[in-house]
């Protein structure tokens, strides 16, 4: 049986990319699953897919984890049979623009850090206790290559997905003599809606990113988030990072020019 049958997933920015891809991959799996993200009407349409499809318990609500208020509404907002969550899939995220730290936008500086970093917080302030309480929980981050590797023109992204992985590990450390499990995520180029949001909608500047490689796709990285969620006990995946076969590093990518 699935060591996931009966749990309850909490996954934000389950809208797109990665993290509908593992809202996908745990329902699949006979999870519960509550999904959050801003666009409201796109979770509402998985989480009745899902239902549909798997059977399985599926809560969806509008929210932006920049807001630490809207944060408490939406725990208190919670069903009953979905309140105590098991896993904290902190993916909600997002870059903005190209450009060196000394052409940069205050607003892009501002909604990379409050999302990737300050959000993550909120998500995880709220629900760590109750993990605690149980004495039983995961928290699963999304991080980055860009986590550990700068590149020009990524500096503040790079900057909170460096926090990302900084914030994994004093967690790990801080919950040590308790049975909660951290782990962190750090996948190199996926496919998804994520360049076109970095590029404010460019879809041709977008598409260009991962032009003559074959880039991964939300369920390649959503088996690797499986994979930490379901090891034994025992076993905790402190982190894992997870390439493009065409990707070494931030700088060492195979492009095919025909
Ligand atoms: P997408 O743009 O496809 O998905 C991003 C998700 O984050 C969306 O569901 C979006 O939902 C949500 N989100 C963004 N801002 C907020 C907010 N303020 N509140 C709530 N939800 C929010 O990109 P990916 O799936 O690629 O990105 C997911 C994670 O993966 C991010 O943390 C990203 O940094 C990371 N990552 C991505 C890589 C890539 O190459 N694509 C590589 C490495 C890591 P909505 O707009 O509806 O709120
Ligand atoms: C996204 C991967 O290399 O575009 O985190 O920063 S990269």
């Amino acid at each position: 049986m699935s060591r996931l049958r009966g749990k309850v997933v909490l996954i934000t920015g389950a809208s797109s990319g990665i993290g509908e891809a593992c809202a996908r991959a745990f329902a699949a799996e006979g999870a519960g699953l509550v999904l959050a993200a801003r666009r409201e009407e796109r979770l509402r349409q998985l989480s009745r897919e899902l239902e549909t499809e798997h059977g399985v318990n599926c809560h969806a609500a509008g929210l932006d984890v920049r807001d630490p208020d809207a944060v408490e509404r939406f725990e208190a907002g919670l069903p009953s049979e979905l309140r105590a969550i098991d896993i904290l899939l902190n993916n909600a995220g997002l870059a903005r623009g190209l450009c060196p730290v000394h052409e940069g936008e205050t607003r892009d500086w501002e909604e990379m850090i409050d999302t990737n970093l300050k959000g993550l917080l909120y998500l995880t302030r709220r629900f760590l206790p109750g993990m605690i309480e149980r004495g039983r929980g995961h928290i699963i981050n999304i991080g980055s290559i860009a986590g550990r590797q700068v590149y020009p023109g990524g500096g503040v992204y790079c900057a909170t997905k460096f926090a990302v992985r900084a914030l994994t590990q004093a967690l790990a450390v801080e919950l040590v003599d308790t049975p909660i499990r951290v782990s962190v995520v750090d996948p190199g180029m996926v496919q998804t809606e994520f360049s076109v949001v970095r590029f404010r909608g460019d879809e041709e500047g977008a598409s260009g990113v991962y032009r003559g490689l074959t880039p991964l796709t939300g369920d390649d990285v959503a088996e690797a988030v499986l994979f930490c969620a379901t090891r034994p006990p025992n076993v905790n995946v402190a982190e894992l990072m997870i390439l493009p076969a065409d990707q070494a590093s931030v700088y060492h990518i195979h492009r095919d020019n025909n």
